[in-house]
């Protein structure tokens, strides 16, 4: 099963990797370079090994596709997974005037009478997100993330890109071209239009046999986290991609850069290694939808999924 790959990147990571400080203090065990290839035709590749939630991928993804960078919509979704980079624009905003939230991803998870006050404050943030127009346009956005780069590259003369629509185009009227690239790597936002550097970095598509294969190059991989996420949302997009140009699904090969596992995360990974992959699920498409930018929740569907049950674990911030 093609979930052994992932199996073995943990297993890898374990073992070889190297003990490594990172930008949230949590420290990691780490490795550089790292590649994965899950056969899209073996069934769609969301981990039996822990209960991976589907709906969240699928809503985070239209959300891309959209050109969407504000929460709100993910919130519309009940997709919390955005809300922690949203938050912390807002409370290092002059407007917010509550309890000190400084440093609060650390500091909910070691001290539960601030945890108390953090829960408060994120539930009322993302009820003026969900409730106020002014408020979620100027705190719910998320800045020049993947949406923005995917559909609405700025040029240097003011022009736009749509990047993804043309990906699309090319892969239809040109297939054999080696030009199919989307990239979320700008340079010109990375230091200061954006909550969070787009860790998916760039992607290629590729055709041969009639079949469509993706290949993702991440700078970063939470390989707990994260990780699991990005393999079902790539996959994800392979197939809308394959099933708007009429092809068939290929493979999808995954490169990550600095794959690492975070210190508080170790438990979780063991317990997850020592259970055993099922048969992946299989995906279906609402076949009367040709274009993947008319999708909606209702015309994607995940069937046979049995997996073992979650695995909880706090994301760094
Ligand atoms: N930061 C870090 N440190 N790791 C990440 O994986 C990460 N991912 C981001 C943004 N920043 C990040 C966006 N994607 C979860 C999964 C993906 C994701 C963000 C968060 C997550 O917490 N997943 C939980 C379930 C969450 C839920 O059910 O609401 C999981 O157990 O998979
Ligand atoms: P960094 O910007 O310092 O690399 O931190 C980003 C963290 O988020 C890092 O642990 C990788 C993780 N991440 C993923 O693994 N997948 C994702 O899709 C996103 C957005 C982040």
């Amino acid at each position: 099963v093609g979930e052994k790959a992932y199996l073995e990147l943990c297993t890898h990571v374990l073992t070889k990797g190297i003990k490594k400080e990172d930008r949230t203090n949590t420290g990691t065990y780490s490795v550089f370079g790292y590649q994965m290839r899950f056969d899209l035709t073996e069934g769609f590749p969301l981990l039996t090994t822990k209960r991976v939630p589907f709906r969240l991928i699928a809503s985070e993804l239209l959300w891309f596709i959209n050109g969407d960078t504000n929460i709100r919509f993910l919130l519309e979704h009940n997709n919390n997974i955005w809300n922690e980079w949203a938050f912390k624009n807002w409370v290092e905003s002059d407007a917010y005037t509550g309890p000190d939230m400084t440093n609060f991803g650390n500091r909910s998870q070691t001290d539960p009478v601030f945890n108390e006050a953090y829960q408060e404050e994120i539930r009322k943030f993302k009820s003026m997100i969900l409730t106020d127009d002014v408020f979620a346009s100027k705190y719910g956005d998320l800045g020049s993330v993947y949406g923005k780069q995917w559909r609405d590259w700025e040029t240097s003369k003011g022009e736009t890109i749509d990047q993804l629509k043309d990906v699309i185009h090319s892969i239809k009227t040109n297939p054999d071209s080696r030009r199919h690239i989307v990239t979320a790597w700008n340079p010109e936002d990375v230091p200061s239009n954006m909550a969070l550097p787009p860790c998916h970095t760039m992607f290629q598509f590729y055709v041969a046999d009639g079949r469509l294969s993706c290949q993702l190059y991440q700078r970063s991989g939470d390989v707990f986290l994260g990780v699991p996420f990005n393999i079902a949302s790539y996959a994800l997009l392979t197939h809308l991609i394959a099933h708007e140009c009429g092809l068939k699904v290929g493979d999808f090969i995954h490169t990550i850069g600095d794959a690492h596992i975070y210190s508080n995360h170790i438990a979780q990974v063991e317990t997850q290694l020592s259970r055993s992959p099922k048969q992946f699920p299989a995906l279906f498409l609402n076949e009367r939808k040709m274009s993947i930018f008319d999708f909606t929740m209702d015309d994607m569907k995940i069937e046979g999924y049995n997996p073992e049950p979650a695995i909880k674990a706090p994301v760094a911030v």
